[in-house]
């Protein structure tokens, strides 16, 4: 059985458009819990009771004190090797597309360019009537001096994240679909593959032809429609890979 890291390297090395798509695995190593892994945050919360707009408009202070919370913890983390690896292909691969679910802004610190954020980012906030054109705006401060942080027009300001039941941004959807379509090779990178339609791209990239590597240590909702697992922590399988690149 040849080694999966192996063949990955040789089938990324050959490839002309690659597309990474990224779950909260990818940030597990740098201390951000994940959400469904055994000190995940839905097991201390429920994502109803927090990630949607209902759960906003019945207690937009309750809401706030969690992404507060997260937004601390975020804040005391560093990217780690996987963050640093994607960075570096950011630059070396001209056509990769980073597609990430996580909105905890590491591949950003890390350097990585052109990301498509589909799940928008904690670091940001807009009006939650809206009183402007929705258009979000980064307020990085932590903690917050109020909660739930006020917007200029005296309603609660909202984080500037996609909630459950709610549209992702349009036109970084249609992008994703795009470079889904587009790549030979499709890398889904510590996600669990239950959320839609992010998960989706997946199983778009497989039909579209690509080569579908997932690393991941566990099996996912996807695992079944890739060509190749590694099943390695990202932060040691990602350095190995760039390794076999050089
Ligand atoms: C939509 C917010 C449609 C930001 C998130 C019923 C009612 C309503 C909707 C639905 C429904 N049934 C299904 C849906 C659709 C729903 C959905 O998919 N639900 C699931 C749970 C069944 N989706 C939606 O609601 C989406 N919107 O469908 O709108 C619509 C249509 C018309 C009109 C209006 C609406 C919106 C989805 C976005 C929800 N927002 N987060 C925040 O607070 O963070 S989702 C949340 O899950 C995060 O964003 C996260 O990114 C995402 C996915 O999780 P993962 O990243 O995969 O993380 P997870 O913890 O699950 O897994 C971690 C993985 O890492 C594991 O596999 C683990 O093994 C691995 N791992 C661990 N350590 C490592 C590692 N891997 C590598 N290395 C390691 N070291």
């Amino acid at each position: 059985m040849s080694d999966p890291i192996a063949t990955a390297a040789e089938r990324i090395r050959r490839a002309r458009h690659l597309t990474v798509l990224t779950g909260a695995g990818v940030s597990a190593a740098s201390g951000v819990p994940t959400f469904r892994g055994p000190d995940g945050l839905w097991r201390s919360f429920r994502a109803e009771d927090l990630a949607t707009p209902g759960a906003f408009r019945r207690d937009p202070r309750l809401v706030w004190e969690w992404y507060d919370w997260r937004r601390q913890r975020i804040a005391a983390c560093e990217p780690n090797a996987a963050h640093d690896v994607l960075a570096r292909w950011s630059q070396r691969f001209p056509d990769l597309t980073l597609v990430t679910q996580n909105v905890d802004g590491l591949h950003e610190r890390a350097g990585t360019t052109r990301i498509l954020r589909l799940h928008g980012s904690i670091w940001h906030v807009r009006c939650a009537r809206p009183c402007s054109d929705g258009q979000t705006r980064r307020d990085d401060r932590v903690p917050l001096p109020e909660i739930p942080p006020p917007c200029i027009c005296g309603e609660p300001l909202r984080p500037g994240v996609v909630w459950f039941g709610e549209m992702l941004p349009l036109d970084v959807v249609k992008q994703a679909g795009e470079a889904t379509a587009r790549c030979d090779v499709f890398v889904a990178i510590g996600t669990s593959a239950l959320v839609y339609p992010a998960a989706g791209f997946i199983h778009e990239a497989r039909a579209a032809g690509a080569t579908v590597i997932e690393i991941n240590p566990e099996t996912t909702g996807a695992s079944d429609a890739v060509d190749l697992a590694v099943r390695q922590p990202a932060e040691r399988a990602l350095p190995e890979l760039d390794r076999l690149l050089q």
